[in-house]
């Protein structure tokens, strides 16, 4: 046996007698396994089978009804100095962090299997990518870290060969809300999470691997782990440009990355492809470009709103091998969620009979998980060991007034300060307050491993060694006119912008220069073949007014993270402020 292997052997061992599992099963990632998985689940009935004839091997999963969403409340980064975790974490003493998990892990597997989940995020034969192992009590987990991660035989193989892994460990708990912990310890590779079953607390593979760790890994090494979509803007001449962009929630992040361009642009030849639509790792190549790879293998995207007209490669890919979490039901056994068509379900997300008076019927954070080779738009760049070539970074937020549709950052440094102090308005989507702004550096506040502001030099640092960096941008789909009315059509017609974009990329556009950024000329973003026509001079225009109101409530959220923030950022900032006026 090797001595990773041995040494594999030995934390199961330790952790099957802690937990006092009954059984313990290491998983090979086979179809005769996953087999055996979702019979389980339905004997349990923890899986439901959906209707056959139109949705093949396709299940419910109904969660617990208070265990839907992640809790970022009880989710902490437990590096040994608390500042180094920054004000954007929470954080536990990791001493006292393992003190409290071992107390909640003991004897917590009695009556279960614990399943052991070897995984590799990223495609299994690239360099960029890294491997984890997740020990967990739930079936539900090891199906869905089938979907999500290239997961099984050949991810412990190269576990064995290079002998460093992040360790997970998870239980389901009781599903009590008052013993639930999700735990980082960042120094050590490592992830403890109890008392949720929930795709972001549980799957660990994903926010808590491939975001929080990832990216206090990535800056020990030299790249980025960043919460961005990855998406190819194919021209009529067949080139393929590679963009990769951050949003946060609620901001249509998986429909951006799944885009079906307009009539007009399909005609003439536009193909978009999907290389991720979550989580996206940057690296420096050889030849001073950003290159990237998607850790994930599948999409656990949000259900409500996905329609034929929304995102038809989405709805496409879900008749078949997927997984369903907390939607409602038809009277004939098909998923059903708000959005989705005109039909009423039979039966809500909780199995209840359906009653508007009991709200929503899919639950609003329901989900899908899915092979992402089930996407029409699937790219096998995806599977591409080397990553492709990032070209644009973009940033973006939904904002009713001032930020224009685009904004093409000066230089590195510019486009840094644009990430690290995007904003966005709260929607309807969370609790508390509509409408107001909150920032969102690089759409990572829940993901971010270490302090922000280490993050931001990290970011820079990274600029530094690029000799062709991609541009930066900043997109806002979400301006509304007078009447509370958006102005830019949004969708598939976004690909407009991300045209302009990569012309930018290639030195095939103009632009016109402002204070705060370069925005495209009148006539620079093509929609004569638009039925009606946006008001492109206020979705462009840059109000002096708004943006020094704007900057200065930039500047505050920048002191929030003290003396570790960039000076060059503040400094650029101040010439800004300047600029202006
Ligand atoms: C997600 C999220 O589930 O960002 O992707 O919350
Ligand atoms: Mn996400």
């Amino acid at each position: 046996m090797s001595s990773t292997l041995s040494s594999l052997t030995q934390w199961v061992d330790q952790v099957a007698q802690h937990t006092k599992a009954d059984q313990v099963v290491w998983c090979d990632g086979s179809d005769a396994e996953n087999q055996s998985m979702i019979d389980t689940m339905l004997a349990s009935e923890a899986l439901v089978a959906l209707n056959p004839d139109t949705h093949p091997d396709c299940y419910l999963h109904r969660s617990d009804p208070n265990d839907v969403a992640r809790v970022e409340h009880l989710t902490f980064v437990c590096t040994k100095d608390q500042a180094d975790a920054g004000p954007n974490n929470h954080w536990m003493d990791p001493d006292k962090a393992h003190a409290l998990m071992d107390e909640l892990f003991s004897g917590c597997m009695v009556g279960r299997t614990l399943y052991v989940v070897p995984y590799c995020m990223g495609p299994i034969d690239s360099p960029l990518s890294r491997l984890g192992v997740e020990l967990t009590d739930s079936p539900y987990v090891v199906a869905n870290m089938r979907l999500m991660t290239r997961m099984g035989k050949d991810a412990l193989a190269r576990i064995e060969k290079e002998g460093h892994f992040v360790k997970g460990v998870h239980s389901t708990g009781e599903l009590d809300p008052d013993r639930r912990y999700i735990m980082h310890f960042p120094e050590s590779l490592t992830i403890m999470s109890f008392g949720s079953g929930y795709g972001g607390n549980a799957l660990l593979g994903k926010k808590c691997h491939a975001l929080r760790i990832a990216s206090y890994q990535a800056r020990n090494e030299g790249w980025l782990a960043e919460h961005m979509l990855i998406v190819g803007i194919e021209n009529p001449q067949g080139e393929v440009r590679y963009v990769a962009a951050a949003f946060p929630s609620a901001c249509g992040k998986t429909n951006l990355a799944m885009l079906i361009p307009p009539e007009a642009y399909r005609e003439a030849g536009w193909k978009v492809w999907t290389v991720g639509d979550d989580i996206c790792w940057l690296h420096p190549g050889e030849d001073g470009r950003l290159y990237a790879i998607n850790p994930e293998a599948g999409f656990f995207g949000v259900a409500p709103g996905t329609s034929a007209g929304t995102n038809p490669n989405a709805l496409a890919m879900l008749d078949k091998e997927t997984i369903f979490t907390n939607v409602a039901v038809t009277d004939d056994n098909q998923p059903w969620w708000e959005g989705l068509n005109e039909q009423t379900p039979a039966t809500d997300w909780q199995g209840r009979a359906f009653d508007p008076n009991n709200g929503p019927a899919a639950h609003p954070n329901s989900r899908f998980t899915v092979s992402m080779k089930r996407c029409p738009s699937y790219s096998e760049e995806a599977e591409n060991p080397r990553g492709v070539p990032i070209d644009a970074i973009v940033f973006g937020g939904r904002r009713a007034h001032l930020t224009p549709l685009v904004l093409e950052a000066k230089d590195w440094t510019h486009g840094v300060l644009i990430g690290a102090t995007m904003a966005s308005e709260t929607t309807a989507a969370a609790t508390g307050a509509v409408g107001v702004i909150r920032r969102d550096p690089m759409a990572m506040k829940p993901f971010c491993g270490y302090h922000f502001a280490d993050y931001w030099q990290h970011w820079l640092n990274i600029g530094d060694k690029l000799s062709q960096p991609p541009k930066i941008f900043q997109v806002n789909w979400f301006r509304r006119d007078d009447e509370g009315r958006f102005i830019w059509p949004g969708f598939g017609d976004n690909l407009r912008v991300l045209e302009w974009i990569v012309a930018r990329c290639k030195d095939e556009a103009s632009a016109h220069d402002t204070p705060v950024g370069r925005v495209p000329e009148s006539g620079g973003i093509v929609i004569d073949d638009l039925a009606e026509m946006p008001d492109m001079e206020t979705l462009l225009a840059i109000d002096p007014d708004g943006w020094r109101e704007e900057l200065m409530a930039i500047e505050g959220f920048l002191s929030e993270y003290g003396d570790r923030v960039p000076k060059i950022l503040l400094d650029r900032l101040s010439a800004i402020k300047k600029s202006v006026g």
